[in-house]
C-alpha cells in the first residue's frame, strides 16, 4: 500500500490570498489568520501576495486569474457573507463556493475556501479568531496540504 500523508511544510511555496473588502472587520481577521498560518508553516512573506476585491462575488474570478498566472502554488479565497445583511445571501454565497471550486478543478491549482457564510456578524467573528478558531488559518493549512499533494500526485 502507498500512503501519502498530509504534508504541512510550506517552505518554497508561493501563495496568493484573494480577500473581499465587504465585512472587512471580519475579513481582515481572516487574512491575519491566513498570513500567520502560512508563516508558521514556512511560507516566506515575500512569497505571499494579497489581492483585495470588492466583495465575495468577485472572489472567484480573481482566484482564476491568480491560478492561471502560473505564479502561485496555491490560492486562498477569503470573504464573509452574512445572511442578516443581504437578500443576496444565497446567490453570493453559492456563487462564491461554486466559482472557487471551479477555479481549482479547471486550473489544477488548489484554492482553499476561507469564505464564511453565517447568519450573524457575531457568528462570523467567532470564526475569525474567536471561540471557533480562525478559518483563515485553517484555509492556509488546507492550501499547503493540497499544494504538496498535487506535487506528489501530478
Ligand atoms: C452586495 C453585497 C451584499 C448585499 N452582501 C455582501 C456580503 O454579505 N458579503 C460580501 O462579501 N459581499 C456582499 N455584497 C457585495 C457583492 O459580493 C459584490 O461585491 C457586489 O454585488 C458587486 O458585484
Amino acid at each position: 500500500m502507498n500512503e501519502l500523508a498530509a504534508d504541512s511544510n510550506g517552505e518554497g511555496l508561493r501563495v496568493c490570498i484573494v480577500v473581499a473588502q465587504w465585512n472587512a472587520s471580519v475579513t481582515y481577521k481572516l487574512l491575519d489568520g491566513a498570513k500567520a498560518g502560512l508563516g508558521e508553516r514556512g511560507v516566506r512573506a515575500d512569497d505571499i501576495t494579497v489581492a483585495w476585491v470588492p466583495g465575495s462575488f468577485e472572489v472567484p474570478p480573481a482566484t482564476r486569474w491568480a491560478a492561471e498566472s502560473g505564479n502561485y502554488d496555491a490560492v486562498i479565497a477569503i470573504g464573509t457573507v452574512i445572511r442578516g445583511e443581504t437578500d443576496h445571501y444565497e446567490h453570493i454565497a453559492g456563487q462564491a463556493a461554486a466559482g472557487i471550486m471551479e477555479t481549482s478543478q479547471e486550473t489544477g491549482v488548489p484554492v482553499a475556501f476561507g469564505v464564511l457564510t453565517c447568519d450573524t456578524a457575531e457568528q462570523a467573528l467567532a470564526r475569525a479568531g474567536g471561540k471557533h478558531g480562525n478559518k483563515g488559518e485553517e484555509a492556509a493549512e488546507a492550501a499547503i496540504q493540497m499544494a504538496r499533494l498535487r506535487e506528489r500526485l501530478a
